[in-house]
């Protein structure tokens, strides 16, 4: 581990984050089921601390691993030995956190006058300001609601979106995976958009007639803030795992569908640790008893990255969901509407066939909850920056997005039950 003392000017604490200093991250395409035993077992090297971004699935599929600068010659030598092929995605992780680091300082420069940059990261903080904001300027239509706290109980805030009544609801969330920061960005864009555009926008102002819309920008907070100022390459929560140095639990194993089976692991140190029982978090318990007491929800949408995928159930088995037509459907208009705008190719299809089997995951559990609609995103990009997408393409991200998310929202509106 390699850390430095950073004077967190940009926070006003003092505290130390990990660095990453000549970390790669590599390509890899195993071309035959040798070769991907060859890379399983280098995935369980545990002392090379490899970090699977993308993890080894099929022959031919590519895997994208970050390799801490100590090991990357032994790794590369390795593959050079078993004949695998690689390409280095990123030459030097650090580079572009320095770089997004830059970024969000100076955007915190220009902001302290300005209006909001929804085109930057930020902090906790500043995006539950935003949210403040969001609910002032409109007031009959936006209105925060608590689904509950999370490990270290920092509020899980939501926003409403509702025209009055009792209507049926869409539930959205993003940021259940920490690292993963374009998606609380483009949960943040996509509340001003709404709150924005109804009453102008014929499409936003017709789905808000008929139906609600719940809004989870940031589902791990605790994990969202360790990323930001101790380790950017976060996933899980930060809850204390009995028996264990090891800290978090991965939110998308742990809910209560096909819990413990395939594509989860049992051990507390493991990025897809599915802990001790489902729904022991209690950022996943709070938003399975709201929408268990709403009772109402007909859609639940989570916003991940990356990969540029449009997923629906399932993920804990690889059979067909019983409306796999209407849902495959939805999914191949919502990922044409959003490749309308800047070309951007979206895959369609069942977790597991999409990428792989992963057990305890959030919309299955919606979807075996009878919420029908029930949609995961992976957003930009497909490995060129990864999680560290840059700033740049937050705006494009969470335009072409809303396209995807509107179609999905439609239909639900012109398809009760
Ligand atoms: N997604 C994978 C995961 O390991 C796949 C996934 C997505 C499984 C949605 C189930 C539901 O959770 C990511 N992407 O972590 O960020
Ligand atoms: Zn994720």
């Amino acid at each position: 581990m390699r850390f430095i003392l950073f004077l967190g000017a940009l926070f006003g604490h003092i505290y130390c984050r990990e660095t990453f200093v000549g970390d790669q991250v590599l390509e890899i395409t195993p071309s035959n089921e040798e070769q991907m035993k060859s890379l399983v077992q280098l995935e369980a090297e545990e002392h090379l601390q490899l970090d699977f971004w993308k993890p080894v699935t099929i022959p031919g599929a590519r895997a994208h691993v970050r390799v801490p600068f100590g090991s990357v010659q032994a790794v590369k030598a390795f593959l050079e030995s078993q004949g695998i092929a690689y390409s280095i995605m990123i030459e030097d992780v650090q580079v572009l956190l320095d770089k997004e680091d830059e970024e969000m300082l100076q955007n915190r420069r220009r902001e302290r006058n300005g209006n909001f940059n929804f085109g930057a990261y930020h902090t906790l903080e500043e995006i539950s300001q935003e949210m403040d904001n969001i609910v002032a300027e409109h007031p009959g239509l936006v209105s925060k609601v608590r689904v509950g706290a999370s490990f270290e109980n920092r509020t899980l805030t939501a926003l409403k979106f509702s025209t009055g009544g009792d209507k049926p609801a869409i539930w959205l969330d993003a940021g259940i995976h920490a690292r993963e920061w374009v998606t609380q960005a483009t949960a943040l864009w996509t509340a001003n958009k709404i709150a924005s555009d109804y009453g102008r926008d014929p499409s936003i102002t017709s789905i808000l007639d008929a139906v609600d819309v719940f809004l989870l920008p940031v589902t791990n907070p605790d994990g969202y803030v360790f990323s930001q100022t101790h380790n950017r390459m976060w996933r899980k929560t930060r809850s204390k795992v009995s028996g264990s140095l090891c800290v978090g639990v991965d939110p998308n194993r742990n809910w209560d569908a096909g819990f413990g089976g395939p594509g989860a692991s049992a051990s507390p140190c493991s990025d897809s640790y599915r802990g001790s029982r489902a729904n022991s978090e209690v950022e996943v318990k709070s938003i399975v008893d709201f929408i268990q007491n709403h009772g109402k929800v007909k859609a639940f949408i989570t916003l991940h990255s990356y990969s540029q995928l449009l997923m629906f159930p399932y993920g804990y088995k690889c059979t067909k969901p019983e409306h796999f037509d209407e849902l495959n459907d939805v999914a191949q208009k919502a990922a044409q509407s959003l490749a309308s705008l800047h070309g951007t190719k979206y895959e369609v299809g069942p977790i597991c066939s999409a990428i792989y089997q992963a057990s305890g995951g959030s919309i299955d559990w919606s979807y075996d909850s009878g919420i029908k609609y029930s949609f995961a995103f992976e957003l930009r990009d497909t490995g060129r920056y990864g999680f560290l997408l840059p700033a740049s393409q937050i705006l494009p991200t969470a335009e072409e997005t809303w396209l995807g998310l509107e179609t999905i929202m439609g239909h639900v509106r012109d398809h009760p039950y």
